[in-house]
C-alpha cells in the first residue's frame, strides 16, 4: 500500500496526524511551492520568504529523519501552481493507493482537499489537526446552546483541560486572570529585550531570491529578514523570550513605544502557526518559569490565556461561524482602504510607525493591530473585507483561521459582537496613555477641533453618532452614549464636520 502525504506549508511538524502510524518506507510526502498559495492575497514579501525558507528546511529535517520527500520548488518548470495541480501530477509519478492528509486551516483549502477524492477516484483520508487543544465537535459542543460566546469561560476550560496553572480543581493564585494587572504603558529601558535575528543561510538566501525576482511588487522588505526557518532556531527564539521577555510580558502587554516593535512580546506567532513550535509545549515551558519563581504569575497567566484562551477560541469562532463569515459587515462599512496601509506615508505618527514596522518586519503586536490600524479602519468606516485582506497579506503569521476573527471580528466588530462584546474603538486618549507616540506626532491629541486636532478625537465621536442605532443598546457602551447625549449640540455638529473632513482626505 503506497501513501502519498501532502504537507502544506502550515503543517511543519513531526507531530502532524498525518505522519502518525504509518511506515516510512511506504509513504512519500508532498510538498510544494505553489503560486495558488503565494498569491490569493499580496502576502509580504518577508512572509513567503519565510514560508518557503521554512519549507524547504523542513523537507531536508523530515529527509533526515528517513522520510521520502518529493518537494517542488516554486520556479520548477512544470509547476503547475496549485495544490490539486501538484497532487495530480505527484499521483502520475508514484502512483499511490491511497492519499493521506492532516486537514488544512481554512475553508478555502478545505474545500480544494474535500474535492480530490472525487477527482482523483482515490481514497482520501482526512485527519484532525491535533496541534489544538479543543477539536470541532468540542467547541461547538461548548457553544452549543449558550445565548452569548466569550472567551473568558472557554478559556476557563481549557485550563482545566489542559491543567495548566491549576492547583486541583482552583485556578492558581485563587484567579483565573490577571489582565487588570496588565496595562501598564512602558518607558524605554536600556535592559529592554530584542528578539533573536538569524542569518539567512544559503537555502534562506536563495529564496529570498526567488521573492525579491517573482514578488518584487509585494508589500514588504527583507534587508533586515531575521526569522528563525527551523525548529532548532525558533525554539532559541522560545528560550530567549522565556529568559529575556516573559517576566514582564504581562505588565506592559498592552504598551506601545516609537522605534520598539517588540517590546516585551515573543515574537513566536509565526513558528506556532507554521508548525515549528508547540503551542502547549511552550504553555508548560511558562508555567514551569512561574512555578520556579522566574516570572510573576500575572505574566505566566496573561501568556498561557493567549494560547490556550484568545487562540484556541479564534480557531473555534472561525470553523463554528462557517465560510460566509468573510462576507459579514454588521455596521455596513463601505469605504476603501486608505493607500497610507501600503506605504506608511501618514502624518498620524501613531500610524505611520505601526505600518512602517510591519512594513519592515512583517509584525505588529496585538494592541498595535488591534487599537491602531484595526481601530483607526473601524472608526474610518473602511470595509472589512479589505482590512481583512491587508492582515492576512501583511504579517508573517497570518493564515485566514486566525486573521479573520481577529481583523474582521475582533477589530471591526462586523460579525454584531460574536467575538468581541464591544467594538474596540477609541479616541487618541487611548493612544496616549498606553503610547508615547502622541509626543512625535503633528496633530495635537488633546484638540478634537481645528487643522491640528488629532484625527482620531472627531472620528471616535463620528462613529459613536452614525452608529446609535446599532450600539446603543449594548450595555458596556451606556458611557459613551451617556457622554455624547451630554455634549453641547454644537460641539456635535462640529466634531461631525471635522469628521467629514478628515475623511475626504483619504480619498
Ligand atoms: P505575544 O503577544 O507574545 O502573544 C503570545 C501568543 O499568543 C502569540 O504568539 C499568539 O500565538 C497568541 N495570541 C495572542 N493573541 C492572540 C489572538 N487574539 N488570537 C490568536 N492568537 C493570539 N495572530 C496570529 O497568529 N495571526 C494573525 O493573522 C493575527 N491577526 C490579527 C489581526 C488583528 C486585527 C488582531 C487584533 C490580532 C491578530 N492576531 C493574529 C493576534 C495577535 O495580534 C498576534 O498573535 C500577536 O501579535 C503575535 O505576536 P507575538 O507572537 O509576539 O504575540
Ligand atoms: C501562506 C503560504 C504560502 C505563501 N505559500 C505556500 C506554498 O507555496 N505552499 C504551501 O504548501 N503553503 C503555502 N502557504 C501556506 C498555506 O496557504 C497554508 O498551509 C494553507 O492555507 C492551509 O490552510
Ligand atoms: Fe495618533 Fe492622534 Fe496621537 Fe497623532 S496625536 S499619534 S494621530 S493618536
Amino acid at each position: 500500500m503506497k501513501i502519498l502525504i501532502p504537507i502544506l506549508g502550515d503543517q511543519l511538524s513531526l507531530q502532524m496526524s498525518s505522519l502518525q502510524g504509518i511506515s516510512k518506507s511506504n509513504s512519500i510526502l508532498l510538498m510544494v511551492e505553489v503560486d495558488e498559495e503565494a498569491n490569493y492575497v499580496p502576502h509580504h514579501k518577508s512572509k513567503i520568504a519565510y514560508i518557503f525558507s521554512a519549507m524547504r528546511h523542513h523537507a531536508a529535517y523530515l529527509r533526515a529523519q528517513g522520510w521520502q520527500v518529493d518537494y517542488i520548488t516554486y520556479e520548477q518548470p512544470d509547476n503547475s501552481g496549485s495544490f490539486t495541480g501538484e497532487l495530480a501530477r505527484a499521483i502520475e509519478r508514484h502512483a499511490p493507493d491511497q492519499i493521506r492528509v492532516s486537514e488544512a486551516g481554512e475553508w478555502r483549502v478545505k474545500a480544494m482537499i474535500d474535492s480530490w477524492g472525487d477527482r482523483f477516484d482515490m481514497a482520501v483520508h482526512i485527519l484532525p489537526d491535533t496541534r489544538f487543544l479543543a477539536s470541532h465537535a468540542e467547541f461547538e459542543s461548548w457553544a452549543t446552546g449558550r445565548k452569548q460566546l466569550r472567551m473568558e469561560y472557554f478559556y476557563r476550560d481549557m485550563r482545566r483541560k489542559s491543567g495548566l496553572l491549576m492547583d486541583g480543581d482552583k485556578p492558581v493564585g485563587g484567579q483565573w486572570n490577571f489582565d487588570a494587572e496588565n496595562r501598564k504603558p512602558a518607558t524605554r529601558d536600556a535592559a529592554m529585550p530584542q528578539p533573536l535575528s538569524f542569518p539567512p543561510d544559503a537555502i534562506t538566501r536563495d529564496v529570498i531570491d526567488i521573492v525579491e525576482r517573482c514578488f518584487g511588487h509585494h508589500i514588504g522588505r527583507m534587508e533586515r529578514f531575521g526569522f528563525a526557518v527551523t525548529r532548532a532556531e525558533a525554539l532559541r527564539q522560545q528560550a530567549h523570550f522565556l529568559d529575556h521577555a516573559l517576566a514582564h510580558f504581562g505588565d506592559y502587554q498592552d504598551a506601545m513605544l516609537s522605534g520598539e516593535p517588540f517590546l516585551w512580546h515573543s515574537i513566536l506567532s509565526p513558528y506556532i502557526n507554521s508548525g515549528l513550535l508547540d503551542p502547549l509545549e511552550l504553555c508548560h515551558e511558562v508555567e514551569e518559569r512561574y512555578r520556579q519563581g522566574r516570572a510573576p504569575l500575572n505574566a505566566a497567566e496573561g501568556f498561557i490565556r493567549q494560547i490556550i484562551g484568545w487562540r484556541e477560541y479564534i480557531r473555534g469562532i472561525y470553523w463554528l461561524a462557517g465560510p460566509d463569515y468573510v462576507t459579514r459587515n454588521e455596521l455596513g462599512a463601505k469605504r476603501p482602504l486608505p493607500d497610507f496601509y501600503w506605504t506608511g506615508q501618514t502624518d498620524m505618527h501613531c500610524l505611520s510607525e505601526t505600518i512602517g514596522q510591519t512594513i519592515e518586519f512583517a509584525y505588529a503586536h496585538h494592541i498595535q493591530r488591534l487599537m491602531i490600524t484595526g481601530n483607526f479602519a473601524l472608526l474610518a468606516g473602511i470595509d472589512p473585507a479589505e482590512v481583512h485582506k491587508w492582515y492576512l497579506a501583511v504579517y508573517a503569521d497570518a493564515y485566514e483561521w486566525v486573521e479573520l476573527p481577529n481583523s474582521l471580528g475582533m477589530s471591526q466588530y462586523a460579525d454584531g459582537g460574536m467575538v468581541a462584546s464591544k467594538p474596540y474603538a477609541s479616541s487618541g486618549a487611548y493612544i496616549n496613555r498606553m503610547s508615547d507616540y502622541c509626543r512625535s506626532c503633528r496633530f495635537d491629541v488633546k484638540q478634537r477641533i481645528g487643522p491640528d486636532a488629532c484625527p482620531f478625537n472627531a472620528l471616535y465621536w463620528d462613529f459613536i453618532a452614525r452608529n446609535d442605532a446599532r450600539l446603543r443598546d449594548n450595555p458596556r457602551m451606556a458611557m459613551p452614549y451617556k457622554n455624547w447625549d451630554r455634549m453641547p449640540q454644537a460641539d456635535k455638529a462640529a466634531m461631525n464636520v471635522q469628521a467629514r473632513k478628515f475623511l475626504e482626505t483619504l480619498g
